[in-house]
């Protein structure tokens, strides 16, 4: 079991606006500062940089506003950072004609799309006449690797605050072995610093014992979190010989399992984890292994700061494309904006990568 390290990071989220390069700036100097704090090295930092800068201008440029969201991760002795650019724009018409052409507005040849593919493990854009473009990048810290030697981390996430907050009150985190995959959210009471308390609390003790059942992790947190403000928790694990999922949710996270076009919802238990709690109910569904190129089912869990309507299946193809794509376009138009956000989408660990487009 190797346990996420993702919550020493925060996420961070900057809105991008055509009349305000100081933005792009912004995104930039967030991006390199927290890529130093996980030890990327200098060529590593000025790549990043680069692909940061380009997918801010993007925005500028051709919707006019939106934003970059930085999401940096552990995972199994690698890190990286998942840079997701989000507009609700007017979208690009042909993707692959603007890879060919560089689609950029740095004004430097070779800074385009191709150029940002070859600097990330993985690209991919999705884009909808009206409905506007999400771009996500992954930058491996170590570099990229051959194509052989795919990623494992086979998911994405963003969580961000309460717009004005410093701190998030959601976390999240997760642990993986060949035999199961277990997944964690929290959303502390309320947002701000002790709403973060509360669930930075849930994750500590979660990764104390992430080989213990779902309903034994949420015994444990209860029993922690008596001197927090408490908090409303969900336990996924996905049990992968036995192709299936047990869930134990208390108070406000949503979860469901998306399979072969349909989205079934998990279902949680009312109360408030730390202080009052009926019972730790687990409910166990069906999964599917994908194989051979078939992603199988996705997992998707999200804190209440997103809205519980929030479908993959109104967004045609999103469901081949990699995992952190669809957490980035459900974050961007599902989120509620009167809370803190977090958000998860998972294929089952390991999975794919290295695509670029
Ligand atoms: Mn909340």
């Amino acid at each position: 079991m190797y346990p996420m390290e993702v919550v020493s990071y925060q996420n961070q989220m900057i809105p991008i606006r055509t009349n305000d390069p100081s933005q792009t700036g912004q995104a930039r100097r967030r991006a390199v500062e927290i890529g130093k704090a996980m030890g990327f090295n200098k060529a590593r930092l000025g790549e990043l940089a680069i692909i940061v800068t380009e997918a801010a201008n993007n925005i500028a440029a051709h919707a006019g506003a939106g934003e970059i969201v930085l999401a940096p991760w552990v995972f199994e002795g690698r890190a990286g950072m998942d840079v997701f650019a989000l507009d609700r724009g007017p979208g690009i018409g042909d993707i692959d004609q603007a890879f060919e052409d560089g689609y950029s507005t740095a004004g430097t040849a070779g800074e385009g799309l191709g150029a940002m593919a070859r600097l990330a493990e993985s690209l991919q854009i999705y884009s909808a006449p009206n409905g506007g473009t999400a771009l996500f990048a992954r930058v491996l810290c170590e570099g990229n690797k051959p194509a052989n030697e795919l990623n494992p981390y086979g998911m994405g996430a963003i969580s961000v605050p309460y717009p004005g907050e410093l701190v998030c009150g959601d976390s999240w985190s997760m642990s993986h072995s060949e035999a199961r995959t277990i997944y964690i959210v929290a959303d502390g009471l309320g947002h701000g610093p002790l709403a973060a308390e509360a669930s930075q609390e849930a994750i500590r003790i979660f990764q104390s014992i992430p080989e213990q059942s779902p309903e034994r992790i949420l015994m444990e947190i209860h029993n922690g979190l008596t001197h927090t403000r408490g908090a409303a928790i969900a336990v996924a694990e996905i049990l992968h010989a036995k192709n299936i999922v047990n869930y134990v949710g208390v108070g406000n996270i949503s979860a469901a399992i998306y399979t072969s076009g349909k989205t079934r919802n998990m279902v949680s238990m009312d109360g408030t984890v730390g202080h009052s709690v009926a019972k730790f109910q687990r409910w166990s569904y069906p999964w599917h292994t994908g194989k051979n190129g078939d992603k199988g089912s996705l997992l998707m869990m999200h804190s209440d700061g997103l809205t519980s309507r929030l479908r993959l299946e109104q967004y045609p193809g999103l469901a081949s494309r990699h995992p952190a794509l669809m957490t980035a376009i459900l974050y961007r138009d599902f989120r509620r904006w009167n809370d803190d956000a977090t958000i998860l989408v998972s294929q089952g660990l390991p999975a794919s990568g290295g695509e670029k487009r």
